[in-house]
């Protein structure tokens, strides 16, 4: 008998909520570094602590507000596929607020609560942070910029945002939403499910194609060996732009094989590569020809 109510007090110790003792209060442990940065021995952090540095446009403080943000993996059960989240996705607070985080991780992990997108002249890389590895309590204080903003509010610890671990805080309308706030926007990286590899291949071959079809035929090929002659030419039509036609037509199969599977600057690349070829080579006939007819020439002189 004694021994089951053992074990039931054991088990109902287990399954109990944290409680303030077990929750380590950071609060007090912190040391002031200075510039807003306060650190404990105990692994706390703030970053970008302010509580009395007006930003510009704020004439006075206009509320006084604090805020419990609780952090675990237990919160994340109600999104399916996320590992991490906080308690609450969205914040919203008027203008100039001065506005207190207690930020309470409740996970056996580290944690953050980091906020981007302040004003950098106050808050040291636009950011304010608290950071702990729990379960433990930590709290800072800053003092909200004026107008309508949405700012990002996430854990940075590897993947914890991609997991779950991401809100928006809006100051007075806010500017909009931020793409996958968990249970408020949709998640903005899902994967393709329908695409095997053989569809996955059709649509790489289709891609550059749009670019680098119409480049063989006429006008991006042609133009480089048509237009030193056109000034010259009183007719609409010369005939070395009918040749560079009929080079480009019989091409086109050719090159529309060598471009599959290239991506659009690849077959760019691939087109002047080749053009630079061609003029090389003709440069080279030519001068070819030169000789010979001077060498001829030469030879002729001495004998007549
Ligand atoms: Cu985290």
């Amino acid at each position: 008998m004694v021994k089951l109510l053992l074990v039931g007090v054991l088990i109902a110790g287990f399954s109990a909520p944290l409680t303030a003792q077990e929750l380590e209060d950071h609060d007090a442990m912190l040391m002031d570094h200075g510039d807003g940065h306060l650190m404990d021995m105990g692994g706390g952090m703030v970053m970008g602590q302010n509580p009395d540095k007006l930003p510009g446009g704020c004439d006075s403080i206009s509320e006084t507000k604090e805020v419990t943000v609780h952090a675990g993996h237990k919160y994340a059960e109600k999104f399916p596929g996320r590992m991490f989240a906080f308690d609450t996705q969205e914040f919203n607070f008027k203008p100039c607020t001065k506005l207190t985080v207690h930020f309470v991780n409740e996970d056996h992990i580290r944690h953050q609560w980091m906020m981007h997108g302040l004003p950098k002249y106050l808050y040291p890389k636009g950011m304010f942070h608290l950071e702990i590895t729990g379960p433990a309590k930590i709290s800072g204080t800053l003092i909200l910029p004026p107008g309508d903003q949405t700012y990002l509010v996430h854990c940075d610890i590897a993947q914890h945002m991609e997991k779950g671990m991401k809100a928006q805080l809006k100051v007075g309308k806010g500017a909009g939403d931020l793409p996958s706030i968990p249970g408020v926007t949709a998640y903005v990286l899902t994967d393709d499910y329908k695409a095997d590899l053989k569809t996955l291949a059709a649509k790489k071959v289709e891609e550059p194609l749009p670019v680098a079809a119409p480049a063989p035929s006429a006008p991006a090929a042609q133009p480089p060996a048509a237009q030193p002659q056109a000034p010259a030419q009183d007719s609409g039509i010369s005939g070395v732009t009918v040749i560079g036609l009929a080079i480009g037509l019989l091409l086109t199969p050719y090159l529309a094989r060598k471009f599959k599977g290239m991506s659009a600057s690849e077959a760019v690349a691939y087109t002047f590569e080749m053009l630079r070829n061609l003029i090389e080579f003709a440069v080279k006939q030519i001068s070819r020809l030169f000789k010979r007819i001077f060498s001829n020439k030469s030879k002729m002189l001495p004998g007549s």
